[in-house]
């Protein structure tokens, strides 16, 4: 964490990648099963337990897959030896979440020269790869971002904020960072990744109440730092939703309870349960028909309003 003043990431660049409109996998015959190989980033949080679980429910042998689901532990090695594997087993569409942006460009080099079609699930990449990947199904994380920003500058203006970041050069981090501070980056004295975990959440938020004593508001990348630090608000006897502000991106159960409960003042929401979406787009592509170059799964904001019943029917 960098005390006294700004302390940013440089930005990182993303950038668009020219998709192939078709996938390379040959037509398939009816009734086989289309061989997925999934790498996800094994559980770090509610959100991602929520995506696993969408993702197994929908790639079941009784819609047509046979799965193959590796879970990384947030290691980008792991990851790429899991999508090895997957080329070694010679399956008919690798998907991945890619931890961070970058360093991928190896790997996907060797799938396309194994003629097996990628999509990205979730988080985003940038490569110098052409036709990298078939195609990307997840949430615009910059707009996430950017309907964050414009809460802040609507309800808190001149507010100090600290901007708690998820893992450092995941898609996630980086878009909802570039669209909050599009808006609001001059509202925020200083910024730390707390690994979109709660107790990561926790720990820096406690750290940053030293660091910048007069900070009233924190812009957490997800629900579960949201949460952490609600708790070391608390811990340094500063009232959360009330002393210092919390504003937050997923919308879990546990977030929407505390919005309800004053302890958080915005969740933006990003809707992991996907699969049924991500199964549409897998046959497509296994099929070797076209397929958008991207699917943005839709999300919106929740605010103090929120009812018992929106909070109760949460599925996530
Ligand atoms: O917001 C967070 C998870 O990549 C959108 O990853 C996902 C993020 C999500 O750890 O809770």
């Amino acid at each position: 964490m960098r005390r006294g003043g700004r302390g940013l990431l440089p930005a990182v660049l993303a950038v668009a990648v020219a998709l192939a409109p078709a996938a390379c996998g040959a037509p398939r015959e009816d009734g086989d099963a289309v061989r997925v190989g999934f790498s996800q980033l094994s559980a770090e949080g509610s959100w991602r337990a929520a995506n696993t679980a969408s993702v197994r429910a929908a790639l079941t042998p009784e819609h047509g897959f046979d799965l193959r689901l590796s879970e990384d532990e947030q290691k980008q090695e792991g990851q790429v030896a899991a999508l090895r594997r997957f080329i070694a087993e010679d399956v008919d569409v690798i998907a991945f979440s890619p931890v961070v942006e970058d360093g991928w460009d190896q790997v996907l080099r060797e799938a396309r020269d194994a003629g097996i079609p990628v999509v990205l699930v979730d988080r985003s990449i940038t490569t110098a790869l052409p036709d990298a990947y078939v195609t990307r199904i997840g949430a615009d994380f910059r707009a996430e971002g950017r309907r964050a920003g414009r809460w802040v500058l609507r309800n808190a203006p001149g507010a100090e904020v600290f901007e708690l970041q998820g893992t450092l050069g995941s898609g996630a981090q980086v878009g909802r960072q570039e669209g909050f501070d599009a808006l609001v980056g001059d509202a925020v004295v200083g910024a730390a990744t707390g690994g979109f975990t709660r107790a990561g959440g926790r720990d820096v938020t406690a750290a940053a109440l030293e660091a910048w004593p007069g900070l009233d508001l924190v812009f957490a990348h997800n629900d579960d730092m949201a949460l952490g630090a609600v708790e070391a608000l608390r811990a340094a006897g500063r009232r959360p939703g009330v002393d210092v502000r919390v504003v937050s991106v997923d919308g879990t159960r546990d977030a929407l309870r505390a919005l309800a409960a004053g302890d958080l003042d915005l969740v933006v929401e990003c809707d992991p349960q996907f699969g049924d979406q991500l199964a549409r787009v897998l046959r497509r592509v296994a099929a070797g028909e076209d397929v958008p170059a991207s699917t943005t799964v839709p999300g919106g904001v929740f605010d103090r309003s929120v009812t018992a019943e929106q909070v109760a029917a949460r599925a996530y």
